[in-house]
């Protein structure tokens, strides 16, 4: 079998691999001292006590007592990959920057997704927004674009974030929830922060549990400057679009698959490197001329709105592939450090104070988590653009800098490092005219919380949207506070009458007429509160194609995996026909079967389990196909869990495909009576099979599948 050779190639590529880096070597102490004896310590006679002296022991032990580093106090689960950025087309009216201009440069990258609440080792499916930081090593320096897969944040302005983050992380007294926005202290914030409220849908939406971390988009989230060789500035929107289209899993799945397979998003991104099918994103960009400021009705410098793609149209420009896996999780994926400040030529910052107030943390955050300001010289953070300047020094300086100047002007070293002039690539900030007074307030532009948050939810499909109010439920269920829930019920009634009404029924409350204290309570004392205070929502674009789901790509299979409920004796002529003709489309195809180790079909030849089915449920695979098989199919349906398996995936609108006696297995399930084509395939020809799957969902079948018992 095709399967048992990969497998085999894989072991002996482990473990040529393990041979190499250790080809005769001997073991040696951190001070290369050949070791003679690493399982016992030096003691005083064979049952005495350990001595001091055991330089060996210490150092060992030592070096593993300080293994941690203190995790990202935000986004501190992540799974990253390394790959390359090509860019389709020259944008030299816009910006000058090397990887906007060259089209033959492979710039190589660094990507890092991340959910934000939940500690190091939480589960990848938590309702979040996730993480999508991209490390583009440039010839002309780093440049970290840090954003997320919303294209929106909770707040304005930086100061909240520590309340925003204190909110949402585990209440302080008892650290509960873990990795979970459902909780009083979130929602007593959120009720009192409307500017909230925009990313907030976002978040209760499928986006908050996508079904890969390749399958979901990517938003720079602040308005960019682009500048051209010539020092004109355009504003600019960064998109990351996966050319697998944006998809996502059920609540119901993600509960499931958090208990199954905590590591669900990063095995599948492990995996799918490893297996060649190389995720892709393409880079799109919103660009607004600067003269064009203030034409929108909203402010291009606050970070709780977007730029509908109607209004303003992304220009594809590039390609971002992710073709290997790091070799070391904690060198890699744990030490590399993002900065939003790290820009290039050609790139430039705006006055979003959101932005300006990162642009100081996350350079502080790397000194309390890395341990030191050296922290670029680790080599996952270093730049391919060799750097020299006159810092010298500090905590784990791990350089030898050569020679007696370490100033500037000087003449003892030739007067270098010198100074880069602007047309040689020296940077250079954008000259913004600055005449105002300085004062600690928001800008009034900030004030609309209502419209994007409304306009997001008109844009919605049915499903999307009843996934939208069934979140709302569940996260508001789970706060014990009513006058907190009322307060939110309120203010989901100023996004949407409807959607308060189904979640005020599934809360058992009524939606308050009116909340008499201010509505947004994220201002200073001193502050003209009713200057700040949301004005009514405003409908300036009935709905924007690109922010629902619905709309995305369905045209794919690729990297689908398809469970095949198998036992002795199964059909090899079924099965070799939908493997054909699946794996074709990219598919991938594993054999579940009562037991692990190897089962035999019909045609007596061996084939080796994927999973026994005591070892995983059916929230992990995109869709199921029973082969016949009288032998086979009779040993299934004396398992109960087969059934369940079944009824879970219908339940999940996923596609279901069975041949021959395979149908028997099906029709002792809830969904014998819903057999068609478009979710329960019956000897069919594989095409109707790759059809359903490429869907990702029949969402047609949401209201039986509500009513599967599973
Ligand atoms: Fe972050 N954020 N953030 N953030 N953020 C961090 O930096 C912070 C914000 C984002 O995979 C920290 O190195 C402040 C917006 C990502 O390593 C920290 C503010 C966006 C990552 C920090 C924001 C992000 C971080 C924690 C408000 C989307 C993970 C560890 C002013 C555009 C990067 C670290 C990775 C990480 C601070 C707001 C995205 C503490 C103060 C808006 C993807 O510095």
């Amino acid at each position: 079998m095709a399967k048992k050779k990969d497998t085999q190639n894989q072991k002996t590529k482990d473990l040529k691999q393990y041979e190499k880096d250790a080809e005769n070597k001997v073991m040696t102490t951190n001070q290369g001292l050949k070791v003679n004896d690493t399982n016992n310590s030096l003691k005083s006679g064979e049952r005495g006590s350990t001595l001091l002296e055991d330089f060996l022991l210490r150092e060992k032990i030592t070096h593993f007592d300080h293994e941690r580093i203190p995790e990202r106090i935000v986004h501190a689960r992540g799974s990253a990959a390394h790959g390359y950025f090509e860019l389709y087309k020259s944008i030299e009216k816009y910006s000058k920057a090397g990887i906007f201009t060259d089209t033959k440069r492979k710039t190589p990258v660094f990507t890092r997704f991340s959910t934000v609440a939940g500690s190091k080792g939480s589960p990848d499916l938590a309702r979040d927004v996730r993480g999508f930081a991209v490390k583009f090593y440039t010839e002309e320096g780093t440049w970290d674009l840090v954003g997320n897969n919303m294209p929106v944040f909770f707040i304005q302005d930086a100061m909240k974030f520590p309340d925003l983050i204190h909110a949402v992380k585990p209440e302080p007294n008892n650290e509960i929830p873990q990795a979970a926005s459902a909780h009083d202290t979130f929602y007593d914030f959120v009720s009192r922060t409307t500017e909230t409220l925009h990313n907030h849908i976002w978040a209760m939406s499928d986006r908050a549990i996508p079904r890969s971390l390749r399958m979901m988009e990517g938003f720079g989230i602040h308005t960019f400057r682009l500048i051209n060789a010539e020092g004109t500035s355009h504003f600019v929107k960064f998109h990351w679009k996966p050319t697998l289209g944006v998809h996502s899993v059920t609540w119901d799945e993600a509960v499931k698959i958090n208990g199954a397979d905590s590591d669900f998003h990063r095995r599948d991104l492990w995996d799918a490197i490893e297996a060649g099918h190389y995720p892709e994103w393409e880079l799109g960009i919103q660009v607004v001329p600067d003269e064009d400021e203030h034409k929108f009705e909203f402010d291009l410098l606050d970070p709780t709105k977007l730029i509908p793609e109607e209004l303003v149209p992304v220009e594809i420009i590039g390609k971002m592939t992710l073709n290997r896996n790091p070799e070391n999780f904690f060198a890699e994926t744990e030490q590399v450090a993002f900065l939003p400040g790290h820009i290039v030529p050609g790139i430039d910052f705006t006055n979003d104070p959101l932005l300006q107030g990162r642009l100081f943390s996350y350079r502080d955050t790397q000194l309390s988590r890395l341990g030191s300001h050296n922290f670029h010289q680790i080599p996952i953070n270093r730049p391919i653009a060799k750097s020299y300047n006159n810092q010298r020094d500090g905590h784990m300086q791990m350089e030898i800098p050569k020679g007696n100047t370490a100033y500037f002007p000087n003449t003892l070293g030739g007067g270098c490092p010198y100074m880069a002039k602007i047309a040689d690539g020296g940077f250079h900030s954008y000259e913004e005219r600055i005449d105002a007074k300085k004062i600690r307030t928001r800008s009034e532009s900030f004030n609309d919380h209502f419209s994007q948050p409304a306009l997001f939810y008109r844009s919605l499909a049915d499903w999307e949207k009843k996934h939208v109010a069934d979140a709302y439920t569940f996260e508001l269920g789970k706060c014990k506070h009513t006058y907190i829930k009322e307060r939110m019920l309120w203010l989901i009634s100023q996004i949407d009458k409807d959607l308060a009404k189904q979640v005020a029924e599934g809360l058992g409350l009524k939606i308050p007429k009116k909340i008499d204290e201010p509505i947004n309570q994220a201002l200073g004392a001193d502050a003209n509160v009713k200057k700040h205070q949301p004005p009514k929502k405003k409908n300036y674009l009935d709905s924007d194609g690109a922010l629902s789901q619905a709309n995305t790509k369905f045209d794919s299979i690729a990297t689908r995996q398809i469970a095949v409920l198998v036992a002795d004796g199964f059909s090899m002529s079924d099965f070799k026909k939908t493997k054909k003709a699946l794996e074709k489309e990219g598919a991938m195809l594993k054999l579940i079967a009562p037991h692990g180790g190897t089962i035999t079909c019909d045609e007596n030849m061996e084939h080796e389990v994927d999973a026994a089915m005591m070892t995983t449920e059916s929230v992990l695979f995109d869709a199921i196909y029973i082969p016949g098989g009288k032998k086979s199919v009779n040993a299934l349906k004396n398992e109960a869990k087969y059934k369940k398996f079944i009824n879970e995936a219908f339940k999940h609108c996923k596609a279901i495909s069975a041949d021959n006696e395979g149908v028997d297995l099906i029709d002792e399930t809830f969904v014998a009576d819903y057999k068609d084509d478009a979710t329960i395939i019956i000897n069919k020809k594989p095409k109707n099979f790759i059809k359903a799957i490429s869907k990702h969902r029949n969402w047609d079948r949401m209201d039986i599948a509500s009513k599967v018992p599973a």
